[in-house]
């Protein structure tokens, strides 16, 4: 529809003009013949049909209006809606958690899972208080909570368990957990270890609260680029504004808001001073201002009234997203260590019948290398159950691929020159072509792994490019170095 109203509009636009100028053409006509009777009537006359015009286009503008107007994004989905797909999402999670082998990773995914699920139409909306050290997050926590509930400290690293801290608020549709965190971008092992953690409870949040005391670090755009790129909804806090004199500050309010990046806004960045610091007067004394937090509030109140359920929605889909994802992880792992086990025991199953087999030429190597079998097995492992035809089909044609590449021949040169300095010529000369078989059939075995992997596609550069890439990576020292010391430890006593 969006599209074709642009196309009527000027055809539209065309057929008005035309009509406009026979209508005008007829009043003109019988405005003539009226006045001939009488001026008067011919006035009112024409009068009324010119209001009964305007008030027909009034209408029609009215009416056409929905389809003309520009629909604006949509930058939240409904509670529900965010709700009943985090439902279906954690009942795909939930099967698919099953399918993890290691009994205490399913287990922890499992209870993650189900403590998503069971509290959460009761559950407390959480909100983090999170920044770099120093920042002033306790200062700001204390300050929304009306009491002094944590340590604050002009040294960063002051705060170094996160607490927690129950809290209320008018227009709240639930309860508020306020979590104050320890500090990020702090230097040391402990500092790493605690802003790892903090960074785990701000992506658990249902809201950040960013808190930065100045203009935006590289390293604190990258993380808040980060956690809103993951999807989590946040506020950017510049706290300490007493220390701006007032145009500074609104050219700092300015350049951070325009450093915010989609669906952060504008009106997502505040500027607030938690525990100002007294400053001294021209003529002697100190000057000490009082704390405002008023635009955070102010903030905080619109967000939870607007958003508050969807925030819990959302962070409940992203949640079980993250759970989805880590299962995938498992699962993808199990799947390599499995596909690893075939692609070895077929890769030296083959190496010392073609190491004894006098082979028509290079070009047969690969072709004679690749078992079918072993595509069928890979294939069982990713739950695509190729037959042995089809299995038969796939290795000739990445066979194929090798020898057109010249995979074969540079197979070949990449092993003769570890073999032979290990081995007697005689020796050295049918072992090269029983481990090139073996080494040809692990490029092809990781290959197929690829392709079972994405769903039975070689993407977008096609079979070469996977089997190119598979080739060179397993061409890196360390891997080869291991695969010739095992090649002559089987393949010479073979030989
Ligand atoms: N000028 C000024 N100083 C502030 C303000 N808020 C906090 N501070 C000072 O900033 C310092 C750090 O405050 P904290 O609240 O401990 O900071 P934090 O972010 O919790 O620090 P960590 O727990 O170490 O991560 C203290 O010396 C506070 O007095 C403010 O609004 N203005
Ligand atoms: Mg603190």
């Amino acid at each position: 529809m969006a599209r074709w109203r642009w196309v009527f509009l000027p055809l539209g636009l065309l057929v008005s003009l035309g009509a406009l100028l026979l209508l005008a053409d007829s009043l003109l006509r019988l405005y003539t013949v009226l006045a001939l009777l009488s001026p008067l009537l011919a006035r009112a006359t024409l009068g009324a049909i010119v209001l009964l015009g305007l008030a027909s286009v009034g209408v029609g503008i009215y009416r056409l209006w929905p389809f003309l107007r520009p629909r604006r994004h949509r930058r939240l989905q409904s509670p529900r809606h965010s709700g009943e797909a985090a439902t279906v999402n954690l009942r795909a999670v939930q099967s698919q958690v099953e399918q993890i082998q290691d009994q205490v990773a399913r287990q922890a995914l499992q209870q993650k899972a189900l403590d998503l699920q069971s509290d959460r139409n009761t559950r407390a909306l959480t909100i983090a208080v999170f920044g770099v050290g120093s920042a002033g997050k306790t200062a700001l926590i204390n300050g929304l909570l009306g009491q002094s509930v944590g340590e604050i400290g002009a040294s960063m690293g002051t705060t170094q368990v996160q607490q927690t801290y129950p809290w209320t608020i008018a227009n709240s549709p639930r309860e508020l957990h306020i979590i104050d965190t320890p500090g990020i971008a702090e230097v040391g092992i402990a500092g790493t270890e605690r802003e790892a953690g903090a960074r785990k409870t701000a992506a658990a949040a249902d809201l950040i609260v960013f808190v930065i005391d100045d203009d935006l670090r590289q390293a604190e755009y990258a993380v808040l680029k980060s956690l809103v790129e993951i999807g989590k909804r946040l506020l950017l806090v510049l706290n300490k504004a007493d220390r701006y004199v007032e145009s500074d500050l609104e050219a700092l309010l300015d350049r951070l808001r325009s450093r915010v990046v989609p669906p952060l806004s504008s009106d997502d960045v505040v500027a607030v001073a938690a525990l100002p610091q007294p400053l001294p007067r021209l003529g002697g004394g100190w000057l000490q201002m009082q704390p405002n937090l008023l635009p955070l509030q102010t903030r905080l109140a619109d967000l939870l009234r607007q958003e508050g359920e969807t925030l819990i929605a959302d962070n409940l889909l992203l949640q079980s997203q993250q759970i989805g994802e880590a299962a995938r992880q498992l699962i993808d792992g199990q799947r390599q260590t499995q596909a690893d086990a075939i692609i070895d025991r077929y890769q030296w199953l083959g190496a010392g019948a073609i190491a004894i087999t006098p082979l028509p030429g290079l070009d047969f190597l690969a072709t004679a290398a690749i078992n079918a079998q072993m595509v069928v097995e890979l294939s069982q492992i990713y739950g695509c159950e190729v037959s042995l035809e089809e299995g038969k089909a796939l290795a000739l044609s990445v066979a194929k691929t090798l020898t057109g590449l010249g995979l074969v021949k540079g197979t070949l040169d990449l092993l003769a020159l570890g073999l032979q300095t290990n081995l007697a010529t005689v020796v050295a000369g049918r072992a090269l072509k029983g481990a090139s078989g073996a080494y040809l059939t692990r490029i092809a075995g990781k290959s197929f792994v690829e392709y079972f992997r994405e769903n039975q596609s070689w993407g977008d550069g096609g079979m070469s490019a996977v089997v190119e890439q598979q080739f060179r990576l397993n061409q890196r020292d360390t891997v080869m170095k291991a695969f010739i010391r095992e090649a002559i430890a089987r393949v010479v006593p073979m030989v």
